[in-house]
């Protein structure tokens, strides 16, 4: 035993505690907000978020069992952080995204939005109130923080073209799109292409007549690429990030819900098909459930938009429908609110959540189709 009074020892302790430990009474420790905070803030209760996150759990092939403790977990942890950039698009996937509730399918009561509710929306040119300094400043503080999902719409531009001269085609603050996207990508736990722009380049990268030689092979005048391209152009940090491509021009509201729900309640993404979609969204065709498809296996089609098999329902195939080989939820989740979908309305499948949306054909070599290049005659003769 040494010869130590309790005193001196209590002294001692003390004195090593102030010096190697910074102890923090609760009120000095950071406030973290949780998501079941953000929830209660914004007036959202436990049990509506939890039948919210029920009501998704089929669409996101999730056991129903298994939701409530998914959900107690996900309200105990921090909110998500989400910087939604733009780059070249038409805004029709924001808008798409914003309509997300209520749905007649997915019926919440009176939540709407919930999903934004439940993100902590950082930073968005679109939709936050703050401009300028103060919305640049939520951006790098959200990048500084780490662990954000960064949703991207919009396709990518080359900052020079092949004379080595800048292009132009996307510039914000004096930054190039791939600047501004390498900036945002660099902590992200997650990117998220929204939209076929983001996903495979879209309609900035669709073709035209190569002007030095209008009978060659098209070209894309503005050589945009989709996000993953240009993430991996970056290198080694960035060719690794995670990322889910949700197509679709635009994609479905609950589409891009389902994913984004799905990842702040797993921690994880869905499981992905070969160009990088959700398999539970778009691991089937749009003719697979569509009900027009008993037509299709008769061989009853439309030939005209006004003939007797239009009125009839027929199948729309042989008028450029392209719902065989398209993947996404159309016929199960519907749009516009579980309304209805393009073939319910008489016309086609676009194609649209498809690489190469506008520039493939319905039938190779023959231009058939709404793939039919706008450049050339579209009338058929
Ligand atoms: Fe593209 Fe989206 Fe089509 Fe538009 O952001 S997928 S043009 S609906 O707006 O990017």
């Amino acid at each position: 035993m040494s010869n130590v009074s309790k005193k001196e020892l209590r002294n001692r302790i003390a004195t090593r505690l102030s010096e190697h430990l910074e102890v923090q009474t609760l009120d000095e420790r950071p406030y973290i907000e949780t998501l079941g905070d953000r929830l209660a803030n914004s007036g959202v209760s436990r049990r509506s978020f939890m039948k919210y996150c029920m009501g998704l759990s089929a669409m996101m092939a999730i056991p129903a069992s298994l939701m409530p403790k998914l959900v107690e977990a996900a309200l105990l942890s921090p909110v998500t952080s989400v910087v939604y950039l733009s780059f070249q698009e038409c805004t029709g996937c924001l808008e798409s995204l914003v309509n997300v509730f209520p749905n007649t399918q997915y019926k919440t009561d009176s939540i709407e939005n919930i999903l934004l509710t439940a993100l902590s929306l950082d930073y968005s040119e679109t939709l936050m109130a703050p401009s300028g300094v103060q919305a640049e400043k939520s951006k790098a503080d959200a990048i500084a923080k780490k662990n954000y999902i960064l949703v991207v719409d919009g396709s990518i531009p080359p900052d020079k073209d092949s004379n080595n001269k800048p292009t132009g085609f996307f510039i914000q603050h004096g930054k190039t799109g791939r600047t501004l996207l390498q900036e945002a990508a660099i902590n992200a736990a997650l990117v998220v292409s929204v939209g076929t722009c983001a996903s495979f380049g879209g309609l900035p990268a669709a073709k035209g007549p190569d002007p030095k030689n209008p009978t060659g092979p098209r070209i894309s005048p503005t050589g945009a690429t989709s996000i993953q391209a240009a993430l991996k152009s970056f290198g080694s940090t960035y060719a690794t990030k995670k990322v889910i491509n949700v197509s679709g021009c635009p994609p479905i509201a609950e589409v891009i819900a389902g994913t984004l729900i799905y990842w702040i309640l797993n921690k994880t993404a869905p499981e992905l098909d070969s160009n990088l979609r959700p398999k539970m969204f778009y691991g089937e065709t749009v003719h697979d459930e569509c009900y027009r498809k008993e037509f299709f296996e008769h061989g009853q089609f439309v030939e005209s938009f006004d003939d007797a098999g239009a009125r009839k329902g027929y199948c729309l195939f042989n008028m450029g429908c392209k719902g065989p080989i398209t993947h996404n939820a159309c016929t199960t989740l519907k749009w516009n609110q579980g309304t209805g979908f393009p073939m319910e309305a008489g016309h086609g499948c676009l194609g649209c959540s498809e690489p190469g949306f506008w520039d493939k054909e319905a039938i190779v070599g023959q231009g058939i189709g709404f793939y039919k290049p706008l450049d050339i005659n579209t009338v058929d003769d």
